[in-house]
């Protein structure tokens, strides 16, 4: 039988349903399409930008294809379940020192609430801020300074050692094919963080796509140094040039301090071991050849050049361990190490560095008796103290080397030393250590000292003494100090959204928006590492540079190689 044909009027009807289906289809082809261009602007914004640009922050964005990695707990029970075994020491021996190394099991509740912190830290910043330099944790947007990913670059030696493995792998592959710095920054974070990670993250996993990157930047930035005199200025543009290579240029006037120019040699000395080009070695070692010659009676040195003035900041012509200067006092004893003491030279300078601290800038305070280094200021010693400069108990504690005539003297200051940093910390309400206190100041005559920098800023300095001296001493009080510095980081500094920097430690706290990339790299590495198994990156093997990225001892064939360089004779 035949179907009986369609009336015009069902014709027409059904003509507009199928009109309506591809209208709708149409639309949301187009959004579709609009929204993959926005993706792409803001993709492309990552990684191209104004030549004006020194700094940039974004808003947020949604980040569809970040899903959420999984918290799972590590088992403290034995050591080679908690980490990669190339990061354990078989023993606790070093040919530098008197005594082993202490070896203690791990505290693993508080290991983990560590590990736990850093996670938290970490996943709010892919969340919010992946591929971006650093999370803005309140306004939840993200800064981008050289668009290179810094916080995960930063991260991956902290990633490695607490055993993240699916955000190691993610942060691995982001190296491998999204790895494009451009923009304008510092020399000295670009060589402590970048250098520093790639190279400390290759010696751990033996993955040449990470010397690879460490040879890529360090060739860089190499033709920005004076070739004479291994002083550089401190910032510089990079990019990416035509045929794909990476591109440095200087910047600034000729402009730099000491810890900036003094704080290369880890990384450099690290980079002729590996690749046996002794270019970098020769260029690090000048620095030292030229500063040390040319003041042959005094080692607190003020900075090369006379012209670093930030208000409220240590300034011309003071002498000082603090910022600005810092690093370059903990890269000379650590050289001595990393290079496995065949240089007595360098072992002398930090002995004097040592001598002319204890001479000019040892503290005692009025009341409380206790013991600081302070800042020598036209003839006269002022009893500030910096948080950047509280690595220096630390810094001390590893120059307690056999061949230090005053071990034991020395090791005695970094505990008092500590003990101070622990009393100023305790006495804030908000038991965080201030950036910068000043003892015994006439403004305050009745209290022991009073807070010139009223901030937190997440930064590492005083538990990285803490770390040292426990895994040295072996001694439980400094556990116990490190847990409480947690605790006041933790409590006082923790938001929905990662972790904040904070002012105003006697009242009620303000938020300071960003969480540096260093809080992953160091704050939480080093307190993480005071609560591990003792034979987890061991001093005995690792020497870390001022980022907390750890870097190997040269085996004896490698400073045997390089000795006669590393005499420094002409000096
Ligand atoms: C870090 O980048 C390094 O530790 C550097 O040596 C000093 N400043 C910050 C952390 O405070």
């Amino acid at each position: 039988m035949l179907k009986p044909r369609k009336s015009a009027r069902q014709q027409y009807q059904a003509c507009r349903v199928i009109t309506v289906i591809f209208v709708v289809f149409l639309i949301f082809i187009i959004l579709s399409v609009i929204f993959a261009a926005i993706d792409t602007i803001q993709v492309f914004s990552q990684f191209s930008h104004s030549d004006e640009s020194v700094e940039g922050t974004i808003s947020y964005t949604s980040n569809a294809s970040i899903t959420s990695h999984e918290y799972y707990k590590l088992d403290y029970s034995d050591v080679y379940k908690t980490a990669s075994p190339q990061l354990i020491a078989t023993e606790l021996v070093s040919s530098l020192y008197d005594n082993p190394f202490t070896e203690i099991p791990a505290d693993a509740a508080k290991a983990e609430s560590i590990r736990e912190a850093f996670y938290h830290a970490y996943q709010s910043y892919r969340k919010l801020c992946w591929a971006f330099d650093e999370l803005k944790p309140i306004s939840k947007s993200c800064k981008n300074t050289l668009h290179a990913g810094l916080t995960i670059v930063d991260s991956i030696t902290t990633l490695y050692i607490m055993n993240f493995t699916e955000d190691y792998e993610e942060a691995r592959n982001f190296i491998a094919n999204d790895f494009h710095p451009s923009g304008k920054w510092s020399v000295f974070e670009f060589v402590i963080r970048f250098i520093g990670g790639f190279i400390s993250i290759y010696q751990m996993t033996h993955d040449q796509l990470y010397l690879d990157k460490a040879i890529e930047c360090a060739d860089a930035i190499f033709p920005v140094f004076n070739q004479e005199t291994g002083m550089y200025s401190s910032s510089f543009k990079l990019s990416t040039n035509s045929k794909g290579k990476l591109v440095a240029t200087q910047l600034s006037s000729w402009k730099m301090n000491l810890a900036e120019v003094g704080t290369y040699q880890l990384e450099f000395l690290t980079l002729t071991a590996l690749t046996g080009d002794k270019k970098y070695m020769d260029l690090a070692l000048k620095l030292y050849k030229r500063l040390w010659k040319d003041n042959p009676n005094y080692t607190i040195l003020v900075d090369p050049t006379e012209n670093q003035r930030q208000t409220n900041r240590l300034i011309d012509g003071q002498r000082h361990l603090g910022g600005a200067a810092d690093s370059y006092y903990e890269y000379i004893i650590k050289t001595y190490l990393l290079t496995n003491g065949v240089s007595p030279r360098i072992l002398k300078q930090h002995l004097m560095i040592m001598k002319d601290i204890k001479k000019d800038l040892l503290f005692t305070t009025d009341k409380l008796k206790l013991i600081g280094i302070g800042v020598w200021e036209q003839g006269k010693l002022r009893k500030i103290v910096e948080h950047l400069a509280t690595f220096v108990p630390g810094m001390i504690a590893i120059g307690t080397v056999k061949n230090n005539d005053k071990k034991d003297e020395d090791m005695q200051l970094a505990k008092k030393i500590v003990d101070t940093l622990s009393y100023v910390k305790n006495t804030t309400k908000s038991k965080l250590m201030p950036e910068q206190v000043e003892f015994d100041s006439n403004e305050q005559p009745d209290q022991e000292y009073k807070i010139r920098i009223d901030e937190y800023l997440l930064r590492p300095e005083s538990v990285e003494s803490i770390f040292y001296l426990y895994r040295f001493t072996g001694e439980k009080v400094y556990r116990e100090l490190a847990w409480k510095f947690f605790l006041g980081i933790n409590q006082s500094c923790r938001v929905e959204n990662g972790f904040v920097s904070v002012k105003n430690l006697n009242g009620r706290l303000n938020s300071i928006d960003i969480m540096d990339s260093w809080f992953l790299a160091e704050t939480l590495n080093y307190l993480y590492l005071t609560f591990t198994d003792t034979r987890l990156i061991s001093p005995a093997d690792w020497v870390f540079n001022t980022e907390s990225h750890p870097l190997r001892r040269w085996p004896n064939d490698i400073s045997q190689k390089y000795k006669k360089d590393l005499q420094l004779n002409d000096c």
